[in-house]
C-alpha cells in the first residue's frame, strides 16, 4: 500500500438551488464526516474542503421558476445550505462557494491553459435556439411529449414520468420553456474535451490500478469505458456562469461540469496557502466523496481533466454510495417527496446525532437503501437509547449510588476472566472499527461501536454490583467487585466517546463532560487504554445522552411528508387523508352515531414553538373550553382564525402533541392542492350545537 503524508478530502458540492435533504447527507457528507474527524482524531494532517456548486442550469431554472435573479437564487440557498451543515456538524474546514473570484480566476486559468496546450476541439453544432428570448436552449428549458409514455411534460434531457434520458430532438411537439416559443436549430460554436484521448491513461489507472474501489464505483467506470468514451462540451451558451476566457466568446461560459470539480482546488487555495503541497505532491491522498450519479465525473472526467493539465494529484478513491429512498419511494425535489435537512433540524431540536447515527447505519453504502420515520424511531429507542445511552447512563448512576460518585479505585489482584474478556473485547472493537474505516465501511463500524456498548451492558448485568452492597456492611471482596466493575464501565465509556467521536460529535462531547476529562482523550490513541479516567476524582452526575422519540413526532412527520408532496407525473397533491379513489369502507348508522360533533368558536390560536405544522388552539363549546392542537400552521396565520365558527370531533381521546394535550379534532375539507379549508356552519349559531 501507498504511503500518504497528507490528506486532502473533498464532498460534493451541492447544486445552491434549493436546501439539503437526508439523502445528500447520507450519500457523502455524513461519510466525509466521519472519515475526516477519524483521521484527524489520529493527528494526520488532513483537509476537508467544500462548498455550493453556484453555476449551471439548475440554478437557472430555479431562478426562473421562484422569479429571481440566478444571484438571488445563489445567494438564498448557500446561506441556508451551510447553516444547514454547520447544525449537522458537518465539519469542512471551509466551505466556499464557487461564485467565489479566486475560483472564477482558477477555473479561468484552468480552462486557459488547456486550450494554450491545445487540447479542445472546437466544434460548430446545431442546436435549439429560442428566437423570442434571444437564447440557445438548454435541454432542461425545452419541453415536449415524451416519446416513450407520452407524457406531455417531459424534459429535453429527461422525463421525469417513465425515467428514460432523452435528448431533445426525441420530443414531440418541443417547446421553450422560456417563452413557450417552439425552438428552432441554430448553429453553436464550442470547445470539445477529447475524452477518448484519455481512455488508455483511464483504463490502466482504474481498471488495472484501483481494483480496490468500491463495486458500484469501479462497476460504473468499468462499463463507462468500456462502451468507449467521446468528446464533450465543455463550454455552454449561457449567461450564468464563468465567461469563456477567450475572444469572440461573447455569451459563452465554462460546462458547470468543467468549473465545479475545479472548486474542489479553488477552495484548497482559499483556505491555506499551502493548497499546492495538498495538489500537487503526490504523497498526498485525495479522497471525494460523492454520491452514485456523480461517479463519471469524478472518476473519468475530472481526473482526465487533471491529467491534460497535469500537475495534480488524482484521487485515490471515490467511495460513492448509492441512494437513499425515502418510504420506500426514490427522492424527487421536485415532487416534494423529500426529508429537508433545515426542517428536521427545527423538528428535533437536539437530535442532530440521531440523524447522522440513522444515516450511518442505514447509509446506501452498496445499494439503495430505504429510509423510513419507523426505522428512524426504532434506532433511536432500541440502539441510540436503549443501548448506548442506557449503558452510560447506568454506569453514572451506580457511580453516584455505590461510589460516591468518584472514580473507583482499580484493584489489579481482584481482576476476573469476565474483567479481562471486557478489556480484550474494547482493543479488538477499536481494531476492527480501524480496519472497517480505513476501508469506507462506515455502517459496519459502526455497529461495531454499538456492539461494545452492548457488550458493556452484558458485563454490567453479569456482575451485578448493586447487589455487592448490604445493608450494613459490605464485605471488601464485594468491594472490590463493585469498584473493580465500575472502574472498567467507566473506562469503556471513555472508549466508547473516542469511537463514537467521529460519529456522533455531540454525544461524545456531553460523555467528555460528565466525564470531567480533557477533549484530548479523544485523540484516537487512546481508544484501547482502560486507565483514561484515574482513581479518586468526582464525576458529573448522569445526563441523558438520547430521548426517547414518541410515535405521535413520527406520526407529524409522516403527516408532513404526504400532505406536502405532489403525486408523481401530473402534479397531483399525493394522498390527501382520502382521495376519491380510496374510498373508505361502509359503517352502520352506530359508528356514526358514536361521534359528538359540536360547533365551537375559535378564542385563541398560536404556534407551537419548534414544530412548523402545529398550532394550540382554543376553542369555546359554550359549555366548556377546549384546548386543540391542530396541524394547520402551515395554511392560516394564527391571528387570522381567531373568531372562526367550527365543527369538531369533541369525543376524540385525548392527544400529546408536542407535550400539549389535545381534547378533539377541528373538520376540514382538503381541496386538489392541498389547500385546507374550515368547514363551518353558514350562519351563526351558538357554541355546543349539535352537528348530526
Ligand atoms: N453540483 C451535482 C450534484 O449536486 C453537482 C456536484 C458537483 S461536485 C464537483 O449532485
Ligand atoms: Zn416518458
Amino acid at each position: 500500500m501507498k504511503e500518504y503524508n497528507r490528506i486532502l478530502v473533498t464532498a460534493a458540492l451541492p447544486y445552491a438551488n434549493g436546501p439539503i435533504h437526508i439523502g445528500h447527507l447520507a450519500g457523502c457528507y455524513i461519510p466525509a464526516d466521519i472519515y475526516t474527524r477519524y483521521e484527524r482524531a489520529r493527528k494526520k494532517d488532513i483537509l476537508f474542503v467544500g462548498g455550493s456548486d453556484e453555476h449551471g442550469v439548475p440554478i437557472t431554472i430555479r431562478a426562473m421558476k421562484e422569479g429571481i435573479s440566478p444571484q438571488e437564487v445563489v445567494d438564498k440557498y448557500h446561506a441556508l445550505i451551510k447553516e444547514s451543515f454547520e447544525k449537522m456538524k458537518i465539519s469542512f474546514d471551509i466551505y466556499s462557494r464557487t461564485s467565489n473570484p479566486v475560483h472564477h480566476k482558477t477555473a479561468s486559468d484552468f480552462f486557459k491553459t488547456l486550450y494554450d496546450e491545445q487540447i479542445f476541439e472546437e466544434k460548430e453544432t446545431e442546436q435549439y435556439y429560442d428566437e423570442k428570448a434571444k437564447t440557445f436552449l438548454a435541454d432542461r428549458y425545452i419541453t415536449g411529449t415524451c416519446p416513450i409514455c407520452g407524457n406531455p411534460n417531459a424534459f429535453g434531457d429527461q422525463c421525469e414520468r417513465c425515467g428514460s434520458s432523452l435528448s431533445p430532438e426525441q420530443l414531440i411537439n418541443p417547446r421553450s420553456t422560456l417563452s413557450d416559443a417552439v425552438p428552432v436549430k441554430r448553429k453553436t460554436r464550442h470547445w470539445y474535451f477529447p475524452l477518448q484521448k484519455y481512455e488508455i491513461f483511464l483504463k490502466e489507472w482504474i481498471l488495472e490500478g484501483h481494483k480496490e474501489w468500491k463495486n458500484n464505483v469501479y462497476g460504473q467506470c468499468k462499463s463507462w469505458l468500456d462502451s468507449g468514451l467521446q468528446s464533450r462540451a465543455m463550454t455552454r451558451d449561457s449567461n450564468w456562469g464563468i465567461k469563456v476566457p477567450l475572444p469572440d466568446a461573447e455569451g459563452k461560459v465554462l460546462y458547470v461540469w468543467f468549473d465545479a470539480p475545479i472548486g474542489y482546488i479553488s477552495a484548497t487555495k482559499e483556505l491555506t496557502p499551502r493548497w499546492a503541497d495538498y495538489w500537487c505532491q503526490t504523497d498526498t491522498k485525495l479522497v471525494h466523496f460523492i454520491g452514485k450519479d456523480n461517479i463519471v465525473f469524478h472518476c473519468i472526467i475530472f481526473p482526465a481533466m487533471l491529467k491534460a493539465h497535469g500537475h495534480f494529484v488524482l484521487p485515490d478513491n471515490v467511495p460513492a454510495n448509492e441512494f437513499l429512498n425515502i418510504e420506500g419511494e426514490k427522492v424527487s425535489t421536485s415532487r416534494n417527496w423529500a426529508v429537508w435537512v433545515d426542517e428536521y433540524i427545527r423538528d428535533f431540536p437536539g437530535c442532530e446525532d440521531v440523524l447522522r447515527y440513522v444515516l450511518c447505519a442505514n447509509a446506501p453504502e452498496t445499494k439503495d437503501n430505504d429510509f423510513t420515520w419507523k426505522d428512524f424511531q426504532d434506532r433511536n429507542n432500541s440502539e441510540l437509547v436503549s443501548i448506548l445511552g442506557n449503558f452510560v447512563n447506568r454506569t453514572f448512576v451506580l457511580i453516584h449510588k455505590l461510589c460516591v460518585g468518584k472514580v473507583p479505585v482499580w484493584h489489579e489482584a481482584a481482576m476476573d476472566k469476565t474483567d479481562v474478556e471486557l478489556v480484550r473485547q474494547i482493543r479488538e472493537t477499536k481494531a476492527a472499527v480501524e480496519g472497517l474505516l480505513d476501508q469506507y465501511k462506515f455502517r459496519d463500524a459502526l455497529f461495531a461501536i454499538i456492539d461494545l456498548a452492548r457488550k458493556g451492558n452484558k458485563y454490567l448485568q453479569d456482575k451485578e454490583p448493586w447487589k455487592k452492597t448490604g445493608k450494613e456492611t459490605t464485605t471488601s471482596e464485594n468491594r472490590e467487585l463493585i469498584d473493580n466493575c465500575l472502574y472498567l464501565c467507566l473506562q469503556l465509556t471513555a472508549n466508547l466517546a473516542i469511537l463514537i467521536n467521529p460519529f456522533l460529535p455531540i454525544t461524545a462531547k456531553k460523555m467528555l463532560h460528565m466525564m470531567k476529562v480533557v477533549d484530548r482523550i479523544l485523540e484516537w490513541e487512546n481508544a484501547g487504554k482502560t486507565d483514561l479516567l484515574k482513581s479518586g476524582y468526582r464525576l458529573r452526575a448522569p445526563e441523558l445522552l438520547f430521548r426517547k422519540i414518541e410515535d405521535t413526532e413520527i406520526q407529524i412527520q409522516m403527516e408532513k411528508l404526504h400532505r406536502n408532496s405532489i403525486k408523481p407525473n401530473n402534479s397531483e397533491p399525493a394522498a390527501a387523508p382520502v382521495s376519491p379513489a380510496e374510498k373508505k369502507p361502509e359503517i352502520q348508522y352506530e359508528d356514526f352515531a358514536k361521534l359528538d360533533l359540536r360547533t365551537g368558536i375559535i378564542t385563541q390560536a398560536e404556534k407551537v414553538p419548534k414544530a412548523d405544522k402545529l398550532v394550540k388552539l382554543e376553542v369555546d363549546l359554550g359549555y366548556e373550553k377546549r384546548t386543540i392542537v391542530s396541524g394547520i400552521a402551515l395554511h392560516f396565520d394564527p391571528a387570522a382564525i381567531i373568531g372562526k365558527q367550527v365543527i369538531l370531533v369533541a369525543n376524540l381521546a385525548p392527544r400529546k402533541m408536542k407535550g400539549i394535550e389535545s381534547n378533539g379534532m377541528i373538520l376540514m375539507a382538503e381541496d386538489e392542492n392541498g389547500k385546507l379549508i374550515f368547514i363551518a356552519p353558514d350562519e351563526k349559531i351558538n357554541p355546543g350545537s349539535n352537528v348530526s
